[in-house]
């Protein structure tokens, strides 16, 4: 067996101080170094914690991610769209429940048979994580080889591979009284692009925009692409996870997610961490068209969700109905001098500019000039290149 410590502190050594994931008894061990050593944000989804550990990475993190291998199914999504398509590495445990010929519940049977193949599958690098510590350091350093190339890697890890790391009494974060303001008047319903434009306008050197996934990212990069913007492709419902993962990785930079009410609904869960984790520096913008407008506008359920309600209930320091661009602007001026992490809710048309390009610059560009950007502020050290 591995001794976790002397593992984890390995990890640090080569860089991994910032984990994320969903817990897997066979991980218990590793997950309560974490939580006992590191920075340790507990997702809702694995999909979610693979998005928070891309945010972290954008922010300068070299970044962990802890997952049962039954989770894996709902991290595909941003694997294939988030991770390889915008080249962001990460470090990835991912347990083998169901191992062929060692007894294990029935609902793992499959899920252990095809957890490598489904990895291969992915065009994700793995190995089986050694449980004799040697040979698990090297393993460590063999695995920066891909992280190094911006690819992301995972360990498979059998039962039994981390001895016993004992959890030490948590934190509990009190709930607080957020600020609610609800719908009161009549909507004013803007177009996206004009919202988009107001929202750009605002923005300082100090900003990242970071645009949900259709037509929000291609207008944003219509009306101006900027070093500070992230047009998320792919990885529906991941951009306010990418934003918490940023957030707490930057928190000298304001970080404003724009979302939309398709993708919002897609990972509803990620509000619960959002509200949790609470980072100040967050504004979470949601443009609600109460449709899929960039698929052919088909209706979402979004017109029967009090997402002010949702959102304060999950611990969001500020939940704003904002039924106009007057309001939208007074909305985020307030939150650049109060910060507090916020949410604001605006109806908008739905339709979209004619003749909409997508943006030219290549989503692995798009994110090394990001990183850039934000780690090369003279106020903030702490992006952390060290692998
Ligand atoms: C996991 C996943 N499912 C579906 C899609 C296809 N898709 C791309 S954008 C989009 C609609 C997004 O709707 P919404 O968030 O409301 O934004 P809007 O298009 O209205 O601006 C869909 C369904 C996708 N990219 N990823």
């Amino acid at each position: 067996m591995i001794d976790t410590g002397q593992f984890g502190e390995e990890l640090k050594q080569s860089g991994f101080t910032f984990y994320t994931g969903v817990p897997c008894s066979f991980l218990k061990n590793l997950i309560n170094y974490a939580i006992n050593d590191c920075e340790y944000v507990g997702a809702t989804n694995e999909g979610d914690a693979l998005a928070i550990a891309s945010g972290a990475y954008l922010g300068g993190k070299y970044p962990v991610v802890l997952m049962q291998n039954s989770g894996l199914a709902n991290a595909v999504s941003p694997l294939v769209s988030l991770n390889y398509t915008f080249q962001i590495p990460l470090l990835g445990f991912v347990s083998l429940r169901g191992e062929p010929g060692i007894p294990d519940e029935p609902q793992h049977e499959l899920m252990g048979q095809i957890t490598t193949r489904l990895l291969d599958l992915m065009q994700v690098s793995w190995a089986y994580l050694s449980s004799d510590i040697v040979k698990a350091k090297d393993q460590i350093q063999q695995a920066m080889v891909d992280i190094r190339r911006n690819r992301p890697f995972f360990f498979v890890v059998k039962k039994g591979t981390f001895q016993k790391e004992i959890l030490q009494p948590q934190e509990l974060k009190p709930s607080s009284h957020p600020l609610k303001q609800i719908k009161s008047t009549y909507d004013q319903l803007p177009t996206r692009y004009e919202a988009l434009s107001m929202i750009h306008s605002l923005k300082d050197n100090n900003t990242v925009q970071l645009a949900t996934t259709g037509k929000t990212g291609r207008e944003l990069y219509e009306i101006e692409d900027d070093a500070g913007n992230f047009y998320m492709v792919g990885s529906m419902g991941c951009i306010s996870s990418v934003g918490l993962g940023l957030s707490l990785s930057q928190n000298n930079k304001d970080v404003i997610v724009i979302d939309g009410d398709g993708a919002l609904l897609m990972r509803m869960g990620s509000l619960a961490t959002n509200g949790y984790y609470s980072p100040p520096n967050m504004l979470h913008i949601l443009l609600d068209n109460n449709a899929h407008d960039s698929t052919g506008g088909q209706k979402t359920v979004s017109d029967n969700i009090n997402f002010v309600e949702i959102t304060a209930a999950c611990g969001y320091k500020k939940s704003i109905y904002v039924h106009n661009l007057e309001q939208l602007k007074t909305s985020i001026m307030a939150w650049k001098m109060e910060k507090g992490l916020t949410f604001l809710h605006l109806k908008i048309a739905v339709g979209s500019k004619k003749n909409l390009p997508r943006p030219h610059i290549k989503p692995y560009e798009v994110k090394d000039r990001l990183r850039k950007f934000l780690n090369s502020g003279s106020f903030n050290q702490q992006g952390d290149d060290q692998p």
